[in-house]
């Protein structure tokens, strides 16, 4: 797939408006709406396992996560006009295949996570949504996705 320079603008644009708003919430809401969609994932999160009653607004680890799954994406979709291809870096892309293999992340789960990705993006920025700025996140996510899964198999 080809991915335009006009993509790469409407994704990284839709994050630099989102990161300019207090992050904690963009995290917290992207969180919740994963739960939202599916309960049980909550189980999969060590740090919310043992973290007791620890409200989950307050948990130090929850926004860092979460900016970290859309910095990754923006780097995807910068990836992806330049090469066509997403080439995380090697050793990132082996911890995470390694971390969502040991976590029990299946197929159905990557779904679960981009819709609630473009819904956290969609809420953040409604003035700049438009149905091929969900294109060009879909695809990045994606992509990102599907090199993610390649390196959970290995690691399986
Ligand atoms: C942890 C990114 C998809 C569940 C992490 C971490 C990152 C990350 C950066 C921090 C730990 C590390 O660096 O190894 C991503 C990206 C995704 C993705 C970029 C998609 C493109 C998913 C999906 C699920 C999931 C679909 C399932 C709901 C988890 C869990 C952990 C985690 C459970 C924490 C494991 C633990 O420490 O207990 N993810 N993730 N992730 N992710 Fe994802
Ligand atoms: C890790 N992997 C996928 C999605 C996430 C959302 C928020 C915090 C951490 C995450």
């Amino acid at each position: 797939a080809t991915f335009s320079e006009e993509q790469e603008r409407l994704v990284l644009s839709a994050w630099n408006a989102m990161k300019g708003q207090p992050t904690a919430d963009v995290a917290l809401k992207f969180f919740l709406r994963i739960f939202e969609i599916a309960p049980g994932a909550k189980q999969m999160f060590s740090f919310l396992r043992d973290s007791g009653d620890v409200p989950l607004e307050n948990h130090p680890k929850l926004k860092s996560h979460a900016v970290t799954v859309f910095v990754m994406a923006c780097e995807s979709a910068t990836q992806l006009r330049k090469t066509g291809d997403v080439e995380v870096r090697q050793a990132t892309l082996k911890r995470l295949g390694a971390t969502h293999a040991k976590a029990g992340v299946a197929d159905a789960h990557f779904e679960v996570v981009k819709t609630a990705l473009l819904d956290t993006i969609k809420d953040a920025v409604p003035e700049m949504w438009s149905p091929e700025m969900k294109g060009a996140w879909e695809e990045a996510y994606d992509q990102l996705a599907a090199a993610i899964k390649e390196e959970m198999k290995k690691a399986a």
